[in-house]
């Protein structure tokens, strides 16, 4: 058998998946019965020519994104990502709750979450400014950015720089536009992603890895990268409240929902006003959004 070579997978294009192997890219197809590869995955190559090959291996995955697809399965969206940049702005409105469920989904996932607040430019976010303060108060770093005035750019590239990193959040909040501002090239990779690997377009479908020019690793997925609540259970929203952990234990029943039930702790702490009522709300209102939930 060929000998086996590291590498990381770059993008899914229609005919196989590319490779990248010590800064060249190659199309591979995989294995019989591997699972399915995701892009950011660390996997094992068997070449069969300088610019094919074949995918044996997936090496363990620090974390793994999924979407749900048909029959309610998961798929997998991007693997070994460290930070998920939640993006959000002012205009045409703050999607809390919306904001809430991202990190909910980060924490039970273990990657860290970022906030990104862009269209600085457009007003000023005093009237949010206490929700700001409480996201911050509980751990997260908070990026006020413009793509489109160019501002806090340079502060956010310095802040990807170390990582493999993801930008989620409603449609036209910016994601685009800042994915555009970090990678000038961007179209012109993507272009040469397809021609080296000569074999069929880039769908516009696909997620896509991206070596930021200052370091760090960008994937960029067209649509929503993270979907909904889908594969969390209610503990598990639960768990996602940082400021919850703590007191989910001192709950007087151990199968407690954290609504009306007797000694529960974590409602008892949002009337005491130690923790955040607002979050605790949203909290509520994203249980009953579960699908498990009735
Ligand atoms: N004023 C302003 N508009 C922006 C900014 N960033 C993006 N936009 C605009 O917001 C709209 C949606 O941006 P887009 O990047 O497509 O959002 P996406 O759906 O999250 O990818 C577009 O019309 C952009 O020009 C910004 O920093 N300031
Ligand atoms: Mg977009
Ligand atoms: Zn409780």
């Amino acid at each position: 058998m060929a000998e086996l070579i590291e590498g990381l997978v770059i993008s899914h294009l229609g005919q196989g998946i590319a490779v990248e192997i010590s800064g060249s890219i190659i199309l591979c197809q995989t294995r019989r019965k591997l699972e399915t590869v995701a892009v950011g995955d660390q996997v094992m190559v068997s070449k069969s020519s300088p610019d094919q090959g074949r995918i044996e291996e997936i090496l363990p995955r620090r974390s793994l994104l999924l979407r749900p697809s048909r029959n309610k399965k998961t798929r997998p969206v991007a693997a070994n990502i460290d930070r998920i940049y939640v993006v959000f702005a002012t205009e045409p409105h703050c999607d809390f709750l919306l904001i809430d469920q991202y990190l909910a989904i980060c924490e039970n996932r273990n990657i860290d979450a970022v906030l990104v607040l862009n269209k600085i430019d457009l007003t000023n976010t005093e009237n949010i400014k206490a929700e700001l303060q409480q996201y911050q108060d509980l751990g997260y770093e908070l990026h006020k950015v413009s793509a489109a005035k160019n501002r806090g750019i340079t502060e956010l590239k310095i802040a990807l720089s170390k990582h493999i990193s993801i930008f989620t959040g409603q449609s036209g909040v910016g994601k685009s536009s800042l994915t555009n501002a970090l990678i000038p090239d961007k179209q012109l990779k993507t272009n040469t992603v397809s021609e080296t690997t000569k074999h069929g377009r880039h769908t516009t479908t696909a997620a896509t890895l991206y070596h930021l020019p200052e370091g760090g690793d960008l994937i960029d997925t067209p649509g929503v990268a993270i979907f909904g609540l889908a594969d969390l259970t209610e503990q598990q929203l639960a768990w996602g409240y940082r400021e919850f952990q703590p007191l989910l234990e001192q709950c007087q029943f151990n199968n407690c929902r954290h609504t009306k039930d007797k000694g529960c702790a974590v409602r008892t702490a949002a009337e005491k006003g130690e923790i955040s009522m607002q979050r605790y709300q949203r909290y509520l209102k994203l249980r009953e959004k579960m699908p498990s939930s009735n």
